[in-house]
């Protein structure tokens, strides 16, 4: 089944958000198969940004993710590397639709609340960025037989 990489990022865990961002993904039918709090080091930042690394805001960027605590997670479902994009609403909040997660939370493009892997392949090294094989508890749920 396909998986996904999703992050609450800093902002999201300093303004209590991370019950809110978990009940909209579990409300939608997704599943979770892992999940932690977690400092970022540096190095992991940089691994995990590297698609960014020639961009002006890249020290930034890294800077944020680096600066507390974020809450990690691999969700599993149907189709949920995309879904996860569009429930998180365009990259700059002031963008994003009302109804999403950025469009619903956030102001600036710099703390946006969520991150999300954007392909098949990015999920898949975002994953093993920040998870072990061991880490992803597989189990079925008897409500989805109905999403
Ligand atoms: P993410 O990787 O964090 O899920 O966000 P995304 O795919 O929607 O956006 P991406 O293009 O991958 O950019 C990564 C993060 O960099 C920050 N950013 N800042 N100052 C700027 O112009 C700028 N542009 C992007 C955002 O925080 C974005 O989430
Ligand atoms: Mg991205």
């Amino acid at each position: 089944m396909e998986k996904t990489f999703i992050m609450v990022k800093p902002d999201g865990v300093q303004r209590n958000l991370v019950g809110e961002i978990v009940h909209r993904f579990e409300r939608k039918g997704f599943t979770l198969a892992a999940g932690k709090l977690m400092s970022i080091p540096k190095e992991l930042a940089e691994e995990h940004y590297g698609e960014h690394k020639d961009k002006p805001f890249f020290g930034e960027l890294v800077s944020f993710i680096t600066s507390g605590p974020v809450f990690a997670m691999v969700w599993e479902g149907e189709g949920v590397i995309g879904t996860a994009r569009k429930m998180m609403g365009a990259t700059n909040p002031a963008e994003a639709e009302p109804g999403t997660i950025r469009g619903d939370f956030g102001v600036q493009v710099s703390m946006n609340v969520i991150h999300g892997s954007d392909s098949p392949e990015s999920a898949n090294r975002e994953i093993a960025l920040f998870f072990n094989e061991s880490d992803l508890i597989q189990y079925k749920k008897s409500v989805s037989e109905w999403v």
